[in-house]
């Protein structure tokens, strides 16, 4: 059963209904059976119990009417909130409560453990499911003890198993950030090894489940994984995509945002972010055909603010236009108008061609004209230049060729360094 809180402050940005309704998906997507879901609407919160005394006696009532075993609030809950609501909703009075009291951050930190596949995703996970359970951890919180199967010589009294499981906890955290750390290296390395690549850079980022994979699909044909549901993709592909003007880019898929995002894992997944944080131009899918589309574009901004770019060079890209009615074309067309984009449907291929133009020209804006002169000596810089930059005009002289050609910053750059003082 799903329960969601609306306080005076966030109603604005995310209407309850819409928010409780992505809930249910998340909850279809981590494989619950929802059966129903209510709402308060409260000044703030409740301190022991987030939501009011009247409204735990109803969902009380109704958990055992429905026989309810998990309730998912649409809030971050404190620690003490959880406990004290597993406690008041259970229709027993004694052992350990048969109902489960979760937030929207656990259920999501839920669905990245169900669906991480790379080491690097599985350890991230992990770290910021540990993350969230360490100031779980108390003498009246027993699930811990409960994961370990009944725990029969498991418990120690009281304090002590405490202290057993948050030391273990802490030295799981402490290894897995060591081996985080090795993996993030190497994943550095395969970076800069990229960096001396001179192809730009391009992120796809967005909501999840807007069509990122599939647009990365549609456009360079890479065979990724492609579902109706949130956060199919966790993992960071990437795959080359080759322009008209700007000649070759990378383009990377990676995981989607959603709102509430539990910062936890905006924290562990810091370095598959790094793809977004240093990638040349951001292509920003909103799926356009949801009425939430606007909400969705703001949430992806803030994240993006929250992981450190927030003013990157963005092309946005409205999808789904095929699922759109005449009105609603009208609507977003307006809304293109305001703040630019592209429409586009990355499953029928309408538009795409002005996505990529949209990215051509933003690259090839960055690209400068450049003349080099290549002393005969060194065909593979000239090869290099042909392969990797336009080149416009080239003449032979009598000891070298003299290109001139259309290059990014980065192959500029890297061209004149192995010419050292030849450019011209
Ligand atoms: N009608 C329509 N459906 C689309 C379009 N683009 C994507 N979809 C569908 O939307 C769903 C989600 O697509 P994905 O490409 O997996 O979305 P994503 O943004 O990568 O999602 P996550 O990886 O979960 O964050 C799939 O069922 C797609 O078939 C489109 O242009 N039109
Ligand atoms: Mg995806």
């Amino acid at each position: 059963m799903l329960v969601g809180l609306e306080t005076r402050s966030d109603g604005a940005l995310h209407p309850i209904d819409e928010s409780l309704a992505e809930l249910g998906r998340l909850c279809e997507t981590a494989g619950a059976v929802v059966v129903g879901s209510t709402s308060q609407r409260r000044n703030t919160p409740d301190v022991r119990t987030f939501i009011g005394a009247g409204k735990v006696d109803e969902i009380r009532a109704i958990v055992q009417e429905k026989c309810v075993d998990l309730l998912v609030f649409d809030d971050p809950l404190s620690p003490a909130q959880q406990r004290n609501l597993e406690r008041t909703v259970d229709p027993r009075t004694f052992g350990d409560p048969t109902v489960r009291v979760i937030d929207r951050s656990q259920l999501i930190l839920d669905i990245f453990a169900q669906r991480a596949q790379s080491i690097e995703g599985k350890l991230q996970v992990e770290l910021a499911q540990l993350d969230y359970l360490l100031p779980r951890l108390t003498r009246h919180w027993t699930h811990l003890s409960r994961q370990r199967g009944g725990g029969v010589g498991t418990k120690g009294p009281g304090e002590t198993q405490l202290e057993v499981d948050r030391r273990r906890v802490r030295e799981r955290v402490a290894m897995l950030r060591r081996r985080l750390r090795d993996v993030a290296r190497t994943r550095d390395l395969h970076r800069r090894e990229r960096a001396e690549v001179p192809f730009p850079t391009v992120a796809l980022v967005g909501y999840t489940n807007a069509g990122k994979s599939t647009l990365m699909k549609c456009l360079t044909g890479a065979d990724v994984l492609i579902d109706d549901r949130l956060f199919a993709t966790l993992d960071p592909t990437v795959r080359r995509l080759d322009l008209e003007k700007a000649g070759t880019a990378l383009l990377s898929d990676t995981v989607g945002f959603i709102h509430k995002l539990p910062h936890q894992l905006v924290e562990a997944f810091k370095s598959t972010l790094e793809e977004v944080r240093t990638a040349d131009l951001l292509l920003h899918v909103v799926d356009g055909s949801s009425p939430e589309r606007e909400v969705h574009r703001r949430v992806v901004e803030e994240v993006l603010a929250e992981i450190g770019v927030p003013d990157a060079p963005t092309v946005l890209v409205w999808n789904k236009v095929d699922r759109l009615t005449n009105d609603d074309r009208q609507h977003v067309a307006y809304e293109v108008k305001r703040n630019g984009g592209v429409l586009a449907s990355a499953r029928t291929g309408e538009g795409v061609p002005n996505v990529l133009a949209a990215i051509d020209a933003h690259l090839a804006r960055s690209a400068q004209q450049v003349e080099f002169w290549i002393p005969f000596g060194r065909g593979e810089i000239l090869a290099r230049v042909h392969r990797e930059g336009r080149v416009l005009e080239r003449h032979d002289e009598e000891t070298g060729t003299r290109v001139t050609a259309l290059v990014t910053h980065k192959l500029a750059g890297q061209i004149e360094k192995l010419l050292g003082e030849a450019v011209c």
